[in-house]
């Protein structure tokens, strides 16, 4: 038997097969947990349930849901349940901001605009999604699980405003271990190398970023999404009961390195 048997997720942010929304489903469906998804529109639709068939679970627990709107994000909650008695995790892998934030410096790229979108898709979501899902998730050893990435407290060209996003988003983390570890609910985050996923794809020199990872993290490779799924399932499961608040790099150990030399 699996360790997340009888545990049942909703899992938020599958966009393809690449998605770590999607290393963690597989992680969690293999450790024996039930699922449910939602999608952002109408166009992601059938690849989220998809995935849902595929690992096994009933694709008619996916639901839409753009973490923009207060009402669908509402709608997610009503929906599931009626199908579920309670829910046990909820998993955040949600990151956005609009493309022209992601290149040149900081201060030039920074508009009140792209601050406002990056911190209300990123940031405010897990906040928001926690709010509306914790009647369901009140008294049964919950977990909540974000995605977060070391430019939160690190620079790293081009991430700008996102940047600020993720630093926002993992104090939220903070901020809701504390106010809902009484309700025995758990918050952390995974802070996760670069993948090459959707999320990833077009942003300038995200090549380069791979290459870098390959030559300065300590295991001089980078990660997989099945890596970041099986500690999702750690941090998910009764297993981490003791664990909240924190986050937790799955990096290949990029993060401890304070200068790297070249290796030739
Ligand atoms: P992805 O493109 O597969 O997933 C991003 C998800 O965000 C998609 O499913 C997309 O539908 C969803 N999304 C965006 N705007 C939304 C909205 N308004 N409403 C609902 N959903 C919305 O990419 P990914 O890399 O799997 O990203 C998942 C998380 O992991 C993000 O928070 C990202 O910042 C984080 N992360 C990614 C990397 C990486 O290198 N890929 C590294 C560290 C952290
Ligand atoms: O969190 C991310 C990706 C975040 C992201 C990506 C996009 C691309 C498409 C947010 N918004 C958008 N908006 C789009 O229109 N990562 C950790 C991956 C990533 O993105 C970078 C990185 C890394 C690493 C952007 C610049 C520099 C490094």
């Amino acid at each position: 038997m699996g360790f997340m048997a009888g545990k049942r997720a909703l899992i938020v942010g599958v966009a393809s097969t690449r998605s770590i929304a999607t290393g963690i489903a597989e992680a969690f469906a293999r450790e024996g947990a039930e699922l449910a998804f939602t999608y952002q529109n109408e166009k992601l639709k059938s690849r989220v349930t998809k995935l849902a068939d595929s690992l096994g679970q009933n694709p008619d627990l996916c639901y839409p849901c753009d973490v923009s709107s207060d009402e669908e994000i509402d709608a997610v909650f009503e929906s599931l349940g009626k199908q579920w008695d309670g829910l046990d995790i909820l998993v955040h892998s949600v990151g956005f901001a609009p493309r022209e934030q992601l290149e040149g410096g900081f201060t030039e790229s920074i508009t009140r605009e792209g601050f406002q979108i990056s911190h209300d898709i990123s940031a405010y979501s897990l906040a928001a999604l926690a709010k509306a899902g914790l009647p369901m998730m009140t008294g049964r050893n919950g977990a909540i699980l974000t995605l977060t990435y070391n430019a939160a407290t690190q620079v790293v060209p081009n991430y700008n405003v996102m940047g600020l996003a993720k630093a926002s988003l993992e104090s939220c983390v903070r901020f809701l271990a504390a106010d809902l570890g009484p309700k025995g609910i758990r918050v952390n985050a995974i802070s996760a190398g670069a993948v090459k996923t959707l999320a990833a794809a077009g942003i300038s020199g995200f090549r380069k970023m791979l290459g870098y990872a390959e030559k300065a993290s300590p295991l001089r490779r980078t990660v997989t999404i099945e890596e970041i799924g099986n500690t999702a399932a750690f941090l998910c499961s009764d297993l981490a009961s003791g664990i909240t608040g924190e986050t937790t790099f799955v990096d290949a150990g990029s993060n401890i390195m304070g200068m790297v030399f070249d290796e030739d």
